[in-house]
């Protein structure tokens, strides 16, 4: 009887260690997923968070900092053998060189392991020793989820919705041109294939540039090591019939590969164990784009977070089994580019723009929070006077000719529907008015021993995600 109370306990106990990610030794283990899509900040974030959590001097918004807990802080070898590294070492070298640059664009999955000793808090503060805490960061493209959409779809499905799409679009008209005289239902010729596909391919990249953000299949833009391979080697083709041998018939084998061999891999080894999750969200760079790239992108957005209600989607559920990522944050990045008068307001439009996609992931029992941010803090602040009036307006080096310059972007809305309902409505111009935006080069750092890289709202960001296990 005795016996079993206590093995039962004994089994509580490794349960509990178990559920809040700890391993027998005591080391707790945190997943946190970086995500958004192309050039929306994830290497500068991860690169400034990664510094301001070796030196803690400007987080005071993450408590286990400012309480002094935070006793060491490393990079480690982490966990995953096949995954690459997210090279710290060169974009911490780029941002922080003379005269500093912006880190190149990055092209797939990578991952770094931060550990941190913590001191416990509150009443076993005088009785336990530090705890190691593992924060393992991964860096993925927000393309990749996208294509979480494609499972759903057959080859058919998946060719009748993109061709219905880019019938309207000027970027397409090339591919529409290679793909006119094309009989789907005569001899596979491996040479026509290729022509398609990269003809396919061409027209995603070309959408991309002219701000559309519905480009699936992710690896056609982002291809690394699978370039050239059959499974990216397939284009959309009208309806009609494949027999055997036929180049619809392997156009829609490929599409299944790349389903089975592409996606499904990503989100079983990837995606299924992530614990936290930040989207970062370049929320400025589409409203400068106009109405039509904001309402693009959120449809991207509410797109991509579907992804994170596994039950939306029965492959996802069976990978979850119960598990749920637990914290999401949606953060409009680059918000350096406003004075702080205005971010309150690109918080709003943040919250406005993901606002679906929130509800349903805090129905899944997920923690959401939306933020606007810099990762890396390229400006400073002043009030100038402009027609007899004082602006409120940001400083920095312009990125294109390394000259100082004032800057001013334009007064976002109070109201968020002042630009969710245009973009919506498919207007084709804001109307009150022009947003800016202008590239800054990264501002020359001189740190103070134990300050990480100048930045905005990163340490409220880091106590969002996994301040509470610290
Ligand atoms: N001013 C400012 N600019 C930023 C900040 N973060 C990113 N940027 C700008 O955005 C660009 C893209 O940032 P990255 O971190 O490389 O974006 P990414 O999402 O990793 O991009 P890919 O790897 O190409 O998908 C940078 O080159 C900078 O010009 C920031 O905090 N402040
Ligand atoms: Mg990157």
């Amino acid at each position: 009887m005795v016996l079993t109370t206590i093995a039962d306990g004994v089994l509580d106990v490794a349960q509990g260690i178990y559920d809040t990610g700890a391993d027998l030794f005591g080391d707790t283990t945190i997943r946190l997923g970086v995500t958004g899509l192309a050039r929306s900040g994830k290497t500068v974030f991860i690169t400034s968070l990664v510094a301001n959590l070796l030196d803690q001097g400007r987080m005071p918004h993450l408590l286990a900092a400012s309480e002094g807990r935070i006793a060491a802080a490393y990079l480690q070898p982490q966990p995953d053998d096949t995954v690459p590294r997210f090279d710290y070492e060169a974009h911490m070298g780029a941002l922080t060189g003379n005269p500093p640059s912006w880190p190149d664009s990055t092209r797939a999955v990578s991952e770094l392991r931060v550990s941190l000793r913590v001191k416990p808090n509150g009443l076993l503060a005088g009785l336990q020793g530090p705890r190691t805490v593992h924060l393992d960061i991964i860096d993925y493209p927000g393309e990749w989820l996208l294509d979480l959409g494609l499972l759903d779809q057959s080859y058919d499905e998946w060719s009748a919705s993109v061709l219905s799409r880019l019938e309207k679009r000027d970027s397409a008209a090339d591919f529409r041109a290679v793909l006119a005289p094309v009989d789907g239902g005569g001899k596979l010729d491996e040479v026509q294939a290729k022509t398609l596909a990269a003809a396919f391919t061409e027209y995603l990249h070309a959408a991309r540039a002219a701000g559309y953000y519905d480009c699936t299949p992710g690896r056609f833009l982002l291809p690394g090591d699978l370039a050239g391979s059959p499974v990216l080697t397939f284009a959309p083709l009208p309806p009609g019939d494949a027999p055997r041998r036929s180049l619809r018939r392997e156009m829609a084998r490929r599409f299944e590969a790349y389903k089975s061999q592409v996606v499904r891999p990503f989100f079983r080894d990837h995606f299924a164990r992530i614990d936290r999750q930040v989207v970062l969200v370049d929320a400025l760079g589409a409203i400068h784009n106009g109405p039509a790239a904001v309402e693009d992108m959120r449809a991207a957005m509410s797109e991509i977070l579907a992804a994170f209600r596994p039950g939306r989607n029965a492959f996802l559920s069976q990978l979850f089994r119960g598990k749920r990522v637990e914290k999401i944050l949606f953060a409009a990045t680059k918000a350096d580019h406003l004075h702080h008068s205005q971010h309150a307001r690109l918080t709003a439009i943040m919250e406005a723009l993901t606002r679906d996609a929130r509800d349903r992931a805090r129905f899944a029992g997920a923690d959401t929070q939306a933020l606007a941010l810099a990762a890396l803090r390229a400006t400073t602040e002043e009030t100038v006077q402009h027609d007899g009036s004082p602006l409120d307006v940001v400083r920095g080096t312009l990125l294109e000719n390394g000259k100082q310059a004032a800057f001013y972007p334009g007064a976002l809305p109070d109201d968020p529907a002042h630009i969710l309902s245009p973009a919506a409505n498919g207007a084709q111009d804001w109307l009150d008015g022009d947003y800016k935006v202008m590239r800054f080069a990264p501002a020359p750092l001189t740190l103070r021993p134990g300050d990480g890289p100048p930045h905005i709202r990163l340490d409220r960001a880091a106590q969002f995600l996994f301040g509470d296990r610290l």
